[in-house]
């Protein structure tokens, strides 16, 4: 990692932590995308929970909050729908790292990382980054969210925007 991406992530991590604070319990939780059970892998055991969830819907609280986290963050396609899909997108995932070969920024699932990764992500966050039922704006939130925290939002999109033009070299 270069010293801009760790200055970056560091600054994320502190602006996560400070914001974390005085929210509810779901933001303190150690769930990311994919990474269900909270052990900081994501793999078959993710998958496998995923499973059982099958057909669960992302609901959200009054206040934007998720009301379970463990399916917002297994709804990784961001269609707001708990399928095999989900399920599917973990294991390739794990199948991909195990090799060594993370499509990390690829958000839109298609084997590079370019200039349409960007306005897929610029999509989701104009759509209220939600996950909706029959939204066009489906994409793989785990490649996504190349900052690691448990959102993909704007700071996703400068990382992969600066990756881009080439200012940082890796995520
Ligand atoms: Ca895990
Ligand atoms: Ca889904
Ligand atoms: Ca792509
Ligand atoms: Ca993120």
């Amino acid at each position: 990692m270069n010293k801009i991406v760790t200055k970056l992530v560091s600054a994320a991590a502190v602006a996560a932590t400070l914001l974390s604070v005085p929210m509810s319990a779901s933001a303190a939780a150690p769930f990311k995308y994919g990474d269900i059970n909270g052990d900081g892998n994501i793999n078959a055991s993710d998958a496998s929970i995923i499973y059982s969830l099958k057909n669960k819907k992302v609901t959200f609280n009054s206040n934007g909050t998720p009301k379970k986290n463990e399916v917002y963050f297994s709804d990784v396609n961001g269609d707001g729908v708990i399928t095999d899909a989900d399920a599917e997108i973990v294991l390739q995932y794990s199948a991909k790292s195990g090799a060594g070969n993370i499509t990390l920024g690829d958000a839109n699932d298609d084997g590079v990382v370019d200039v349409k990764d960007a306005i897929r992500v610029g999509r989701w966050i104009a759509n209220g980054k939600q996950h909706k039922k029959n939204t066009e704006i489906t994409l793989n939130l785990i490649n996504a969210n190349v900052d690691f925290d448990d959102v993909v939002d704007e700071n996703d999109q400068d990382l992969l925007l600066s990756y881009l033009a080439g200012n940082i070299d890796e995520f």
